[in-house]
């Protein structure tokens, strides 16, 4: 009899602890004390922005407590996909992700909320219809990005007499950003039918790239205006190809690029580059209050868009000595 006794108040007292929620811990990572893993996976380290991008996550993790698995794919669709998937085995509460391209992530973002793990995208987006293989979007509008440069040359070209000349060094092919920014200036541009794109091809984000593409811009375009760069480090590669062959860069040919980093912000205050469109890589803080959030079951928005502007010259040189990055 006494046995039995103590069976039934062991097992009733276990069970007013769990429903007060003192013996057990949420499964994802909800428990008080329970520090909440996430799986970051990296587009890679092709740009300043992105040396910028992966800090802020990484000190944003620290700040935020959380235990932060991170993993850069040299700008590889296979490798990111491959993090995902170890992520998913180890069982990380969240997974976050930059997507490199847009398409080809259905497959893996299913195996995600298959295993009931949340997935949130940062910086760039997927062209996925089932919106729910991820809780929100955190970043820019990469669109409004590319239509405040062609906006700046529709302005800078008022009185510019004859056809002016447009080479395009594109961001990575498929990525959001070429994307999106490509559409945004194509269509501020139809405002002055003076502007044409005489020449596009992609950099791959990368300085190396924006030198590659404007030495054979230069080599078989004999008249170049302006460069419309998809970002800060392609520009400053087309800057390295413009004084190689003798020409003036932000005088003989003008040159707007997207990011405002350091470097190119340094670039346009010398003048060697007319105007930038700011994109913020400070993404981590709001990236980590975002986890939290979909962990603690709160609705979130679908999309996190970040706030930015653009420089001139003046402007660059003002801002230059308290900019983050
Ligand atoms: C934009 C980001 C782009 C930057 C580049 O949010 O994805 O990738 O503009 C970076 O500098 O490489």
């Amino acid at each position: 009899m006494f046995k039995k006794t103590l069976i039934a108040v062991m097992a009733a007292s276990a069970l007013a602890l769990t429903a007060c929620g003192g013996g057990t811990q949420a499964a994802s990572g909800g428990g008080a004390d329970k520090k909440i893993v996430m799986g970051f996976a990296q587009v890679g380290a092709e740009s300043g922005w992105r040396t910028a991008n992966t800090k802020s996550v990484q000190e944003s993790a620290k700040t935020a407590g959380v235990d932060l698995k991170f993993s850069d794919a040299q700008q590889k669709q296979e490798n990111q996909i491959k993090a995902i998937r170890s992520y998913i085995q180890q069982k990380v509460d969240v997974i976050a992700f930059s997507p490199v391209v847009e398409s080809g992530w259905d497959t893996v973002l299913k195996e995600a909320k298959d295993a009931k793990i949340p997935v949130i995208l940062t910086d760039r987006a997927v062209d996925s219809a089932d919106k729910s293989l991820y809780k929100t979007f955190l970043g820019s509008d990469f669109v409004l990005e590319g239509k405040k440069a062609g906006e700046w040359l529709v302005g800078d070209s008022k009185s510019a007499s004859g056809t002016v000349n447009i080479v395009e060094i594109q961001g990575t092919t498929g990525s959001a950003p070429a994307n999106d920014r490509k559409q945004g200036f194509e269509e501020a541009i139809k405002a002055d039918p003076k502007l044409k794109i005489i020449a596009s091809q992609s950099g791959d984000f990368t300085r190396s790239g924006g030198k590659q593409v404007m030495e054979a811009f230069l080599k078989n375009n004999p008249k170049i205006d302006v460069v419309f760069a998809h970002n800060d480090d392609e520009g400053l590669g087309a800057i390295e190809a413009i004084e190689a062959a003798g020409k003036v860069p932000g005088k003989d040919i003008k040159i707007i690029t997207i990011d405002a980093v350091k470097d190119g912000m340094t670039a346009l205050s010398a003048g060697k580059i007319n105007y930038i469109v700011e994109c913020s890589p400070l993404l981590g803080t709001q990236l980590m209050d975002l986890a939290k959030k979909v962990l603690a079951g709160e609705t979130v928005p679908e999309r996190v868009v970040t706030e930015e502007t653009t420089f001139t010259q003046e402007q660059a040189t003002k801002a230059l000595p308290t900019r983050q990055y």
